[in-house]
């Protein structure tokens, strides 16, 4: 017997009470540990007016350059019920995926986030453990994870969640943890009450928006990715302008420069025990010269099941002509 019914138009509708007494807060970071996730919480599933306003100042000032995908879908990302009706709570992971480099001096720069496998895999898998889990329990259980798979304000779900804080270079920083962690969130059809919200620890340091190379963060906590050697070298399609390729300072893939430089990262960052974000770092430390010989087959097989797979070879090499050390200027 299932206890959940549907009405007519055949949305899901939910009794409350029956939620509330199936599962605990505290069953689930039993399994959220055993997945290896350096942080948990709950948000309710609406996000804060200020999340969606700032959303909505960001894409008219056109920051999110031609990422026309985070245009789609307000309804859903401030309110999840909208999408589903049976959402009564979101758990909302962190994943770190941290570890010191040591690049040679020849080398030229990968962002730590692409120093493995792929953490769309990794995060989705785990917390479809989690789902599996909790159904074990409770079969009634439903869920929906998203690992930016689709249009949800992570980061304004881990604030809600109170697993840390939005800090001015606009990366989450997981309290005692650090920003080197990637997010995820498991929707869940169970009434569980919200985590306490976390202080903004930012203050009156200005290190990371002192320290971009590009001046794209443009006031604290706001990126214009125009401007942002991330998108530049991730997400951008095409060919780079002129300006563009002169923006990119030696990283060939992603950047981290705004989260190398902040104290909490120096002061929270200790190594993932994720090995898989690091399986293929070793072979990352290479000269510009040495990637210009790298074959596309060659690229395949270095880059299988990493993110930089999306990047495609022919995008790779783009970033990697660009890459010229002498014209680097904001
Ligand atoms: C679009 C996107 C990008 C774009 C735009 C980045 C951006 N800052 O928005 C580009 C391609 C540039 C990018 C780059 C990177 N990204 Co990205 N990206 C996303 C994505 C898909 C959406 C983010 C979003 O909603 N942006 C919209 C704007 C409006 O959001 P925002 O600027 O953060 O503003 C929000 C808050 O900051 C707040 N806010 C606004 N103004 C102010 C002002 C103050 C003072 C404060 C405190 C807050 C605040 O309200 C806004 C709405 O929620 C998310 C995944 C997801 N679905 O959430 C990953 C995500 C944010 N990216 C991620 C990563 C890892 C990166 C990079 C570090 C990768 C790299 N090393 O190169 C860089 C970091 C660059 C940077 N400094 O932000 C992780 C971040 C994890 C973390 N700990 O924060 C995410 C969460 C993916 C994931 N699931 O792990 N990314
Ligand atoms: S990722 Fe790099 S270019 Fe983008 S805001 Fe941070 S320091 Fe600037
Ligand atoms: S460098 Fe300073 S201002 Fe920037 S995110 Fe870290 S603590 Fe906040």
């Amino acid at each position: 017997m299932t206890l959940y019914k549907r009405n007519i138009l055949g949305e899901v509708f939910i009794p409350d009470f029956v939620y509330l007494i199936m599962i605990s807060f505290d069953q689930i970071q039993d399994f959220v540990r055993r997945e290896g996730f350096v942080a948990a919480g709950i948000s309710k599933p609406i996000v804060a007016d200020i999340y969606t306003n700032r959303l909505g100042e960001w894409l008219e000032s056109g920051y999110h350059a031609d990422m026309s995908w985070m245009e789609r879908s307000p309804g859903i990302r401030s309110d999840l019920q909208a999408h589903f009706p049976w959402a009564r709570s979101v758990l909302v992971v962190a994943d770190s995926y941290y570890s010191e480099t040591h690049f040679s001096e020849k080398s030229l720069c990968f962002s730590k986030y692409a120093f493995g496998v792929d953490y769309h895999k990794i995060v989705t898998e785990k917390l479809q453990n989690i789902l599996n889990s909790l159904i074990k329990v409770d079969r009634n259980m439903m869920g929906k994870i998203y690992v930016d798979t689709g249009p949800i304000l992570e980061k304004a779900f881990a604030e809600q969640a109170g697993l840390g804080w939005i800090g001015k270079n606009s990366n989450f920083i997981v309290n005692n943890v650090g920003s080197f962690c990637f997010l995820g969130i498991l929707i869940l059809n169970i009434a569980l009450e919200s985590s306490p919200v976390v202080k903004n620890r930012c203050g009156n340091c200005t290190k990371c928006l002192d320290a971009c190379p590009t001046g794209a963060i443009i006031k604290p906590g706001a990126v214009d990715s125009r401007k942002c050697i991330s998108y530049l070298t991730i997400e951008k399609k095409g060919a780079f302008s002129d300006r563009e390729a002169k923006l990119l300072n030696n990283w060939l893939y992603g950047c981290d420069i705004c989260q190398e430089v902040c104290p909490w990262n120096k002061k929270w960052s200790s190594k993932t025990r994720e090995i898989r974000y690091l399986d293929r770092i070793s072979r990352l430390d290479r000269s510009r010269d040495e990637w210009l010989k790298l074959t596309a087959e060659e690229f395949d097989c270095l880059f299988n099941n990493s993110s930089l797979k999306r990047l495609k070879y022919e995008r790779f090499r783009r970033n990697l002509m660009a890459l010229n050390p002498k014209v680097f200027f904001r």
